[in-house]
């Protein structure tokens, strides 16, 4: 009994990496005493079970960081969206915490008047900024990053940092969703 069970754990250990490769199954190697049926075909590479998930929406890479105190960025992999569902990897890059808001609005990313929010001073009032359609919530602390998915009308959004001074700064991009 004892000698069975140890060798199932080897045997365990063995399937181990090819559990972790994710590329099909260990049916497939072929010792696996069920016989494929003639006619079957192989599983299509779609859904959960076929390795890593695949989001249905288009992905936004989005990284905030800076060059120095006084230049920060917003970079986008991408500007414009279609509408509907959207999802944002956002990725603080640097060594201090960063958030993204995004408004739905005509007015320019980098046209907001500076003035203050929330009693702090040089942030842009974010009551006046238009409907915010894209919302981290809490910062990003340094070298994080998060997942967002929002359903986006067509039209421009406005996207920025609010934290103080980081939009004077330069945190601010503008995307277009079609
Ligand atoms: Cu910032």
């Amino acid at each position: 009994m004892a000698m069975k069970r140890s060798g199932m754990f080897a045997l365990m250990l063995l399937l181990l990496p090819a559990c972790i490769a994710g590329q099909g199954s260990v049916t497939a190697g072929g010792w696996s005493t069920l016989a494929r049926l003639p006619n079957a075909s192989q599983p299509k590479a779609t859904g959960a079970s076929a390795g890593p998930q695949v989001l249905n929406s288009p992905i936004v890479e989005v990284q905030l960081g800076s060059t120095s105190a006084t230049s920060m960025f917003i970079h986008l992999s991408s500007i414009t969206a279609p509408a509907g569902k959207v999802t944002f990897l956002i990725t603080n890059t640097d060594t201090m915490e960063h958030e993204l808001v995004g408004f739905a609005t005509k007015t320019p990313a980098g046209a907001y008047p500076i003035t203050s929010f929330e009693g702090e001073a040089n942030r842009i009032d974010e009551d006046a900024a238009g409907t915010a359609v894209v919302d981290t919530g809490a910062s990003l602390p340094a070298g994080t990053s998060q997942l967002l998915t929002v359903d986006l009308k067509a039209g421009h959004v406005a996207l920025v940092c609010n934290l103080a001074g980081h939009y004077a700064a330069g945190m601010h991009a503008d995307f277009w969703v079609y």
